[in-house]
């Protein structure tokens, strides 16, 4: 396949300011015409030809201005049309089997509707045509099929027109907003709706739907209020106010990612759409308001203002992410919400950065694009704007979206052009930031603090590593909150702001009699990581003291991630081993104790480091090791703190069930006691969490007993995991958590489980969901994945192997854990490229795989 490059673009030689369609639909064909009327671009060079895109399409005829066509060819999967003059009508008539369309790309079947996903290429298998996101057109379409299996017919826009037809129905939609292809959506099915409105700014009465199967419709409250607060919310904080009269969202339980945000037609994993305590998890609810922001928010930022091509995918991801991370934290808690999206980009993003399939947000080149949905993209790319709203304040920031709202609406822009026009709102000058969207990798900062008189000096030393591609780096300018804590006050006289960007710079403060204890990177204001020079003693202190809450967090989990590195890189006799743990265990009694802070927070600073985290900080790791250390480090704190977390249990324990914080916070530290109690005292958390499960009146509560239990030798097991799956039987997103609570468990065994679950008859490879629950749950598995027999690595070799052909998209997703063979020990390492090097032979690999297994093999 070929590689396509950022360098290369121009723009195409044609407009097309207006597109006609007609569909005939059918599960198991569907007849297909476009009209298009096509202009030369005055702004790019003459061509002879229009160059249509098609994947896998059957034409079935085509005419030019009504009559034939007298030159065109098929060129691979294109369709080249010759044309003679300025302006022309080309009709198309093609023909699909939805039914046969298991990749969930373009239109495909699911579960008795019709529906599309077309980002970022799949409108080239419904139809030709330049399927580009520079190409921006008005579409009328019209849609007819048998109104007993479709009563319900969805497009972009307004509906305008209506009719009968015999057994069958029709529906005219027009959308007046120019859009690219990628934003075109359709779906036809026997769907209800809950229905509400919204009143904008402006006084636009705006119709909600949100479409749902028969029977799921009490499983949508949660998803209409949060539509609705998304909309009240992107008027306060951006000004931005919804453009049509109706704003559609469908579920549909076949999808490839989270949703897709086609203008005025919504279309979401159902996971992201349906809700209810006894079937939902807070987290769960949580992942309905941040995707439906998420999707709403990409309204302005990708509709509106859309990407010129697909090296500008962060312009539109990076923003909506950090407009979902804003929302979500105004909506609930600030410190929490930071805390979660740290704790993502850490555990994704940062392995991502440092492995083979390393890329700068803004990246250079592709073979296959949906490979490059990726944590760098959306996550990174939201830190990287998120560093420009740190520099620039609120207020100033707000200045500059509202420039790049107003210069470029309507049209198909570059990342160049967010930050000109953030560099002119601001009054920032953004010259050597934009290394940011140029240079891969997790800029290092290495911090020493010197003090001498009344004097602290503190020294900053950044290195950005080099990544696959890019040997050579720059210093980018790295924004770093800090404060200078006084030891005996516990305090400090003002947060500061430094911009290191330079390879090395020192700061100086005054006034400080006695060495003062530093707490940097505050708010985790830049996404680097920080190598400093600290002792336990003063991240103890932290830990309990410091204002800031993401810092607490940092300083707890640094406490912890030094013990763990230390303690697997053999560094540590058992003298040192017991001081480590007693300052962690007193540290993190302080939590327990600390009754100023509620019970959200304290969940996050109980939580431990993770192991993908843990290994990151290390230059090859062994998985085994990290897990066993990391496990005893649980049982440690279990057994020394086992009175403040039964306390701490049983008054959590009397709050009664509510979505509130308060109500929130308790099922959160509840769990997190049951699995400190299951490392240290297997009998008894298997009792309480047996006795937690059968009491459970909500979801958070029941799968965090469940999960506890899953880990366990216990009688319990069995018979809750029975109970489970036939409490829940026909409930598609419950039964996925069923599968992923078993292939994550920390059961010895966990590995002959998910085998088991393979066979098991609710599995099926043709849904991602529950592909995802059970494998991507094993991928992150370390005990279960790392076996050092390397079972794990041929288990997901060989997913792969069946999946590519079924769905390549979600094939290739699957690559990456494979992909960490470089930063993992010898014995592992050469097992992991055995299985990479098996797909790699396999014949006919799709270009999704091939892409990921080339670049993850080096
Ligand atoms: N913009 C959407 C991307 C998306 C997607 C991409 C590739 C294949 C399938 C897909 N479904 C949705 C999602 C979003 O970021 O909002
Ligand atoms: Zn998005």
């Amino acid at each position: 396949p070929p590689v396509i490059r950022r360098e290369d673009y121009t723009p195409f030689p044609w407009l097309i300011p207006a597109t006609r369609m007609e569909f005939e639909l059918g599960l198991e064909k569907t007849r297909i015409t476009t009209t298009l009327n096509v202009e030369r671009n005055p702004d790019a060079a003459a061509s002879p030809t229009i160059r249509l895109n098609g994947d896998g399409l059957a034409l079935v005829s085509l005419a030019c201005d009504g009559g034939s066509c007298d030159g065109h060819m098929i060129d691979g999967d294109d369709l080249v049309v010759t044309l003679p003059g300025d302006r022309h009508v080309l009709t198309i008539v093609t023909e699909l089997d939805p039914s046969d369309n298991s990749q969930l790309m373009g239109l495909y079947a699911s579960n008795g509707m019709l529906c599309t996903q077309c980002e970022a290429e799949g409108f080239r298998r419904i139809t030709f045509f330049p399927d580009r996101p520079d190409v921006l057109s008005t579409y009328t379409v019209r849609m007819r099929g048998p109104r007993a299996q479709f009563p319900v017919l969805l497009c972009n826009g307004n509906r305008v027109a209506t009719g009968e037809d015999g057994n069958s129905h029709w529906a005219e939609w027009h959308d007046p907003w120019p859009k690219p292809s990628y934003l075109f959506a359709l779906v036809a099915g026997d769907l209800v709706a809950r229905t509400d409105h919204f009143t904008t700014m402006g006084g636009r009465e705006v119709e909600l739907n949100v479409y749902v199967r028969e029977g799921d419709l009490d499983r949508t409250e949660h998803a209409m209020e949060s539509l609705k607060r998304s909309m009240q919310w992107d008027e306060e904080v951006f000004g931005r106010e919804y453009d049509l009269d109706l704003f559609n969202i469908v579920a549909v339980s076949d999808f490839n990612m989270g949703a897709m945000e086609n203008k005025g037609l919504n279309v979401f994993n159902t996971k992201y759409v349906l809700a209810d305590p006894e079937t939902a998890t807070d987290g769960d609810y949580d992942g309905v308001e941040g995707v439906i922001g998420h999707e709403y928010f990409h309204n302005w930022s990708g509709n509106r203002v859309t990407c010129r091509d697909w090296f500008q995918l962060s312009l539109k991801e990076g923003f909506t992410v950090l407009r979902d991370q804003l929302f979500s934290a105004d909506m609930g808690s600030e410190p929490v919400k930071r805390i979660e999206d740290v704790r993502v980009l850490r555990g994704v993003q940062f392995p991502e950065d440092s492995g083979p399939l390393a890329h700068p947000i803004r990246p250079d080149s592709y073979r296959e694009i949906s490979n490059f949905y990726t944590s760098t993209v959306y996550n990174k790319g939201a830190e990287v704007i998120r560093m420009m709203r740190t520099m620039a304040g609120a207020e100033r920031f707000r200045r500059g979206t509202d420039l790049y709202f107003d210069r470029h609406d309507g049209e198909a822009a570059t990342c160049e052009d967010f930050v000109a026009a953030i560099e002119a709102g601001t009054g920032l000058d953004l010259t050597q930031f934009r290394l940011w969207y140029a240079q891969a990798g997790t800029p290092k900062v290495a911090v020493t603090l010197a003090h001498e008189g009344d004097t602290a000096r503190v020294k900053l030393t950044q290195t950005v590593p080099a990544t696959p591609g890019q040997g050579d780096k720059h210093p980018m300018p790295i924004p770093l909150k800090l404060a200078l804590f006084d030891r005996a006050s516990g305090t400090h006289s003002g947060e500061q702001l430094v911009v290191l960007d330079k390879d090395s710079a020192e700061f100086t403060f005054d006034g400080f009699a006695q060495r003062p204890i530093l707490s940097i990177n505050r708010t985790f204001s830049a996404p680097v990581s920080i190598d400093r020079d600290v002792s336990r003693e003063d991240l103890v202190f932290l830990a309990a003291k410091d204002d800031d809450p993401f810092a607490r967090y940092e300083a707890m989990q640094e406490l912890m991630t030094g013990h763990l590195v230390a303690a697997v890189s053999g560094e540590m006799d058992d003298g040192e081993r017991e001081a480590a743990r007693t300052d962690i265990a007193q540290a993190m009694r302080a939590v327990i104790e600390d009754d100023q802070l509620d019970d959200l927070m304290r969940g996050e600073l109980m939580v431990m480091p993770g192991q993908t985290y843990v290994a990151e900080q290390l230059l090859v790791a062994d998985p085994g090791r990290i897990h066993a250390e990391r496990e005893a480090l649980k049982a440690d704190l279990g057994t020394r703190l086992a009175a403040q977390f039964e306390a701490l249990y049983e008054r959590t324990g009397k709050v009664p069930f509510s979505l509130d914080a308060q109500g929130k916070g308790a099922r959160k530290v509840k769990t997190l006691v049951l699995a400190y109690a299951a490392a240290s005292d297997p009998a008894k958390a298997a009792e309480l969490a047996a006795h937690q499960y059968d009491g459970a009146d909500n979801m958070t509560d029941r799968q965090g007993a469940l999960m506890v239990l899953a880990g366990l030798d216990s009688a319990a097991r069995t018979g809750k995991l029975l109970d489970f799956y036939n409490r829940y039987a026909g409930n598609a997103l419950v039964i996925d958590k069923w599968f992923a609570l078993q292939a994550s468990s920390l059961h010895p065994h966990a590995i002959e489980h998910v085998k088991a679950l393979r066979e098991h008859p609710d599995f099926t490879l043709k849904n991602p969901n529950r592909v995802r629950s059970l494998y991507m749950a094993f991928a992150a598995n370390p005990q279960a994945f790392h076996g050092a027999d390397g079972e794990g690595y041929r288990m997901l070799a060989d997913l792969i192997l069946e999946l590519d052909p079924i769905n390549a998209q979600t094939a290739a997703r699957f690559v990456p854990p494979l992909g960490r063979w470089q930063r993992i020990e010898e014995g592992r390492a050469k097992l992991m490229r055995e299985a990479l090097e098996r797909i790699a032979k396999a014949p006919k690999l799709s270009r999704d795989t091939y892409e990921q297994v080339t670049r993850s093999l080096g």
